[in-house]
Formats: C-alpha cells, sequence, structure tokens
C-alpha cells in the first residue's frame, strides 16, 4: 500500500475506532427513526453519531445543574437544542406516515442497559419550524396495546421493540413523537422516601421523531362517519354533530388542525364527547389540546370551544 492510501484510510480508521467506543453509550429511538438517527435510515439529514446519547447533557447536567429538567428531545437544558425546531437535526422531515388510531412498531435500540422503563409521547406540533412543548407532549402520553404506558426494559444490549397505539381521532401534518427512558442504574430515594436501585434521580434518554397521521375515513365532519364509527364502535356520531363546516382536505389526504374551517381562537374549555371520554382516558386533555391549536373535530369533542367564540 502507498503513503497516500494508508494516509487517506487512516483518519477513517480512528474515527470508527473512536465511534465503537462510544457507542457504549446507552440507546437512540431508530423506529420511527428520531431526527438525530435518521441519517442510518437514508434520510439526507444530518449526521449524529451521538444519537445514542441524548441524555440531558448527563447526570451531572441535568440533575446538579439544571435540576432535573431537560430539552424536550434530550438536548441539556441549559445548552444548545440541536434537536429541537431551529437545531441543525430538527429539519422538519416526516419520517413515518400513520393512520389515526393505527397500533405503530416502536424500535429502541439500546446500547448499554440501564434498566428503568420507557415512556412516549405525541404531540400535534404542525409547524416543523415551532418548537414542540412539553405541556403539548403530557397531554397525549401513549399506551401500550395492553394500555400501559410504561414499558419496563427487560435485560439485554440489543434492539427492543414494542407497539402504541395512536389515539383515535389524532391526525397531523406534523406530530413530534418523543421517547423518554427514565433508567435505573442508581440506587435513590424519591421524595416520598422509597428507596430502591430506579428510585429518585435517574440517568434519562429521549429521542423525538416527526411523523405525519391522516385520518382512517374520506375526512371529518363531513356525513361520511364510517372512520369514526369503524374505529369507536357504537358512537352515536349524530348527537354531536352540531352542522360544522366541512374541514379542508388538502391533497395528500391530511387534515391539518386549525383548518377545518371553524377558528375557534385560544379558547380552551372544549371537553370531549362522552363516547369519546368512555374509550379513551385522556379525551378531556386531547380536546383542549385541540382546541388550543384551533381545531375542535365535532365527532370527539364538545362544541364547548366553537359556542365561546361566538359568544364574544
Ligand atoms: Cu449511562
Amino acid at each position: 500500500m502507498n503513503c497516500a492510501i494508508i494516509k487517506s484510510i487512516l483518519p477513517t480508521c480512528l474515527i470508527l475506532v473512536y465511534h465503537v467506543i462510544q457507542t457504549e453509550g446507552h440507546g437512540r429511538l431508530v423506529e420511527p427513526p428520531s431526527r438525530s438517527s435518521m441519517w442510518r435510515y437514508g434520510f439526507q439529514t444530518p449526521v449524529n453519531y451521538d444519537d445514542n446519547q441524548l441524555f440531558c447533557g448527563g447526570f451531572d447536567v441535568q440533575w446538579n445543574q439544571n435540576g432535573g429538567r431537560c430539552g424536550v428531545c434530550g438536548d441539556p437544558y441549559n445548552g444548545r437544542r440541536y434537536n429541537e425546531a431551529g437545531g441543525k437535526y430538527a429539519t422538519g422531515t416526516i419520517s413515518r406516515h400513520y393512520t389515526e388510531g393505527q397500533t405503530i412498531p416502536i424500535t429502541i435500540d439500546v446500547t448499554t442497559n440501564h434498566g428503568g422503563f420507557f415512556e412516549f409521547r405525541i404531540c400535534p406540533n404542525n409547524n416543523p419550524s415551532k418548537p414542540v412543548t412539553e405541556s403539548c407532549l403530557n397531554m397525549n402520553l401513549l399506551r401500550q396495546p395492553n394500555g400501559q404506558t410504561k414499558w419496563r426494559l427487560p435485560s439485554g444490549t440489543r434492539k427492543f421493540s414494542l407497539n402504541l397505539v395512536l389515539p383515535r381521532g389524532l391526525t397531523c401534518s406534523q406530530c413530534v413523537i418523543q421517547w423518554k427512558w427514565n433508567t435505573a442504574s442508581n440506587w435513590d430515594c424519591d421524595s416520598n422516601n422509597n428507596c430502591c436501585k430506579g428510585c429518585g434521580p435517574q440517568e434519562q434518554f429521549l429521542g423525538c421523531a416527526d411523523v405525519s397521521i391522516s385520518s382512517s375515513g374520506n375526512s371529518f365532519g363531513s356525513n361520511n362517519y364510517n372512520n369514526v364509527q369503524s374505529g369507536f364502535g357504537a358512537v352515536q356520531i349524530g348527537a354531536v354533530q352540531i352542522g360544522a363546516k366541512t374541514p379542508e382536505v388538502t391533497g395528500n389526504g391530511f387534515i391539518p388542525i386549525g383548518s377545518n374551517g371553524v377558528n375557534l381562537g385560544a379558547s380552551k374549555i372544549c371537553q370531549a364527547t362522552a363516547s369519546w371520554k368512555a374509550r379513551y382516558i385522556f379525551a378531556d386533555q386531547w380536546c383542549r389540546s385541540q382546541c388550543a391549536a384551533g381545531n375542535c373535530p365535532v365527532q370527539y369533542c364538545k362544541d364547548s370551544c366553537r359556542s365561546k367564540k361566538q359568544q364574544k
């Protein structure tokens, strides 16, 4: 081999060795591919070799400097938010397209197993240039098919898969799915004085993926309720139909929240219908978040925010 070839290969080898050592740390959201991991799956997005280390800057930064706070996508709370809108990895590229109510596969690549549990949240953000908020994510804690929100991590260092059920009625041109891994590497005590390995402050890993969710039927609000009936079983849809305008459906079939022809302003008292509430534990929160985003789908939410607006 001549020197030129060795010279050209050597830096690559050093980089590879460096990253093999680095990948001892932790875990990444790969299905749907997170903003920082999309490049591994053929997307033309910026490369982040540290996509398994979105851990709030590490335990010391998160708990000793920032009081436990973290950027919603795993960046240090007191640092640059590379994984949030405006940051270099948040390109707004949608990595997966789903249908409302769908059971979706999730995969986490665990490179060092610290135990603990995963949680997942989703926010109908509908604007890739707007940072997703923690409060929006907290309104939509996702459930597994068995109804549980926490997924306990078994032992092993590999890819782990689970399923999550998307909320019925939640559609978006851009939703953010947030993965949060609350590890159990430290023995500590929580505020109730329960002490255990995993109690109290722990290292956390996060990841955000951009996805879209289209309606399962033809459209919301029209006289075609097949989508709702198939989703809800015996819901009496006619009872809550109050003559809202037919929503606009964009060319790709999505119904962007806020574009259903009803401008709801900033009112936050949109309540869920009884039948929706009976089937979805977070129905009221969901309707409030929808309402705050300017959307109040008549099949799922009462007309309180619409009538409030009209009374003005
Ligand atoms: Cu660690």
